[in-house]
């Protein structure tokens, strides 16, 4: 359904108007938006009817854009209202509980045109005194700059990842050897920019590396390392060593920056120096290691750490005690535990899904479609279950894919669920999920998730914070609690794969796998495209220690079904 591609650019322009302080106009648009979001049949249907104007708030104006978006992906006049409006208002707009109005009144009363002058005045406490913002407010706006400021500058890995596997297609052949390092090789859940190291003919490199397609300015062009500038403000450094080094500077150029610090410490406590172009002898400078990183750790007595673990976390002394985990990888998934079909809000139908399940070698999915409360994303009832098994028999004719009958269940504000009983008893997997009331403090919000797990309905705990990177906060809530709990009711803990929530993050994982909780990393795809999104879950699980065996997507189809059933038995 393209419905909530629409529905969302209709809001944006909303907002957009709004904040530029014109009338009227935001108000048709939001009421376009909520009606289009809510409706049942897609878009696209209306199209080829040629009827979009009989959807009530779609005017001629509307429909015009409509069609726009449903051609092209994209909508001109969108474009347009953000090239006019200043950036800094902008990101004012985006700090939750402010939004357009707010924004608009904070500019026109303190000037506020960006974040720095809205937390002078935040922290002055002169935007308490404006009609319609409290001291509470204040706080609040604060926290929320905070969160913004974290990830400004900041890039999600379904970006970053694609942009440099092209880097390397594109500078590799010139190239003796050629890897990406720093955070992206890391799997870390935020990128700030692209790190490449290669080997070979410096010239032919950096010629390639500022012929890339994708480079809207070059910032330094150097023989050792050339800085580009690419599409969307990301930056990528590509950096050109000998090859009798490039371990070493894999190395070192792969951080994290501490487990830099700890590891070359180490090294000088051994009698050794370690720097980007080896491992050197104490007192000699003779070159012990430095051509591989494998070397380099060995020399130090250690087993090679996997980049995702270089974090200071630990891992160096497990290393030397030869403890490290063996990380779960993609090769050991064997199938995905969250998906949503058109039945509720994804956009292809459920055969569509299993035939991309069956291209990734999945042996099962489980369709989580929502259910009934959650009426924006068009979740289901009881009877449409019904039907929508139905469709599943059919399509289960036609696939050794297993297909799980399943449900993202709505926890209602009391912790009980969107759903009866029996109806969930009868399905073959049920998540259970937060989608509303996040503002409930710490204390509710904790008892009101351990009530639901207490019901032992819940098989999954989906996207347990509901964290959106950079758009959303997560919710309060205790993880310690919520961990014992998942712990004692049997529950897994699910690391949602979605670059956007990547929740949860890899040390609330990893504590949860400490306590002896079991993980679920799901997808939560709406597009057969977004199954491809299972890497990044497992990049966050590696970077949580975990181990196949504390993921159950990694078990055959058999013993997953054991471990559901054993669960409904108690
Ligand atoms: P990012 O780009 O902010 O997501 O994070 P990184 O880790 O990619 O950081 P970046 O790009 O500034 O540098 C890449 C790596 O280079 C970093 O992980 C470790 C190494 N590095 C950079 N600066 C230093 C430093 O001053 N000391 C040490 N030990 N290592 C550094
Ligand atoms: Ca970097
Ligand atoms: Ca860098
Ligand atoms: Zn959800």
């Amino acid at each position: 359904m393209i419905n909530r591609k629409v529905a969302d650019i209709l809001y944006e322009i909303a907002d957009l108007l709004e904040l530029q302080g014109v009338s009227f106009k935001p108000r048709a648009y939001t009421r376009a938006a909520r009606n289009i979001e809510s409706m049942k049949v897609d878009l696209a249907e209306y199209y080829d009817e040629g009827n979009l104007q009989d959807i009530e708030g779609v005017g001629r104006a509307i429909e015009d854009k409509i069609i726009e978006i449903i051609k092209t992906g994209k909508l001109e006049y969108l474009d347009k209202l953000y090239e006019e409006t200043p950036k800094g208002l902008i990101d004012v707009m985006r700090v939750p509980d402010i939004g357009p109005k707010k924004a608009k009144k904070l500019y026109d009363e303190l000037n506020v045109e960006d974040l720095e002058r809205l937390r002078k005045k935040a922290e002055a406490g002169e935007i308490a005194e404006l009609k319609g913002f409290g001291g509470r407010t204040e706080e609040k706006i604060l926290r929320g700059i905070g969160m913004l400021e974290a990830v400004s500058g900041r890039h999600l890995m379904h970006e970053m990842i694609p942009l440099a596997q092209e880097i390397i297609e594109h500078i590799g052949d010139d190239a003796d050897r050629i890897e990406t390092c720093g955070s992206l090789r890391r799997w870390q859940e935020t990128i700030g920019d692209i790190d490449i190291l290669a080997a070979g003919d410096s010239e032919a490199i950096m010629d390639a590396m500022v012929g890339f397609p994708h480079v809207e300015e070059v910032l330094a062009r150097g023989e050792t390392k050339t800085s580009v500038r690419l599409i969307g403000g990301i930056q990528a450094d590509v950096r050109v060593v000998d090859g009798n080094s490039f371990g070493a500077a894999l190395q070192y150029f792969t951080g994290s920056k501490e487990h830099n610090v700890r590891l070359r410490q180490y090294a000088i406590d051994k009698g050794y120096k370690l720097n980007e172009y080896g491992l050197f002898g104490k007192d000699s400078d003779e070159r012990v290691a430095g051509e591989t990183e494998e070397a380099i750790y060995e020399t130090l007595g250690m087993a090679w750490i996997p980049p995702e673990l270089r974090e200071d976390h630990g891992e160096i002394d497990a290393a030397l005690e030869g403890k490290l985990p063996e990380l779960v990888t993609m090769d050991d998934i064997k199938g995905d535990l969250q998906m949503h079909s058109n039945w509720s809000d994804g956009r292809n139908t459920m055969e569509e899904m299993v035939r991309e399940a069956e291209n990734r070698g999945y042996g099962y999915i489980a369709i989580t479609d929502h259910s009934q409360g959650l009426t924006i994303a068009n979740g289901l009832t009881a009877r449409e279950l019904e039907e929508r098994m139905e469709e599943i028999r059919g399509v289960r004719e036609n696939t050794d894919v297993r297909i799980l009958n399943g449900i993202e269940v709505d926890i209602k504000k009391d912790g009980s669920l969107d759903m009866d009983s029996s109806v969930l008893e009868g399905l073959d997997i049920v998540l259970g999920a937060v989608h509303s009331n996040f503002a409930m403090d710490a204390r509710e919000q904790t008892s009101r998730i351990k009530e639901a797990f207490s019901t032992g309905l819940i098989d999954i705990f989906a996207h347990p914070t509901g964290r959106k990177i950079g758009e959303r906060e997560p919710y309060a809530v205790n993880m310690n609690e919520i961990i014992s709990a998942a712990v004692e009711y049997d529950v897994a803990l699910e690391i949602n794969a979605s670059p956007i929530r990547l929740d949860l993050d890899s040390l609330d994982a990893r504590q949860a796998m400490e306590a002896g909780a079991k993980i679920s990393i799901g997808t939560d795809a709406h597009d057969l495209q977004h199954l491809e999104f299972m890497k990044y879950g497992v990049g966050v699980a590696r970077r949580a220690w975990l181990e196949s065996e504390d993921v159950i997507n990694t078990y055959s189809y058999e013993q997953l079904i054991k471990l559901l059933e054993g669960r409904k038995n108690g």
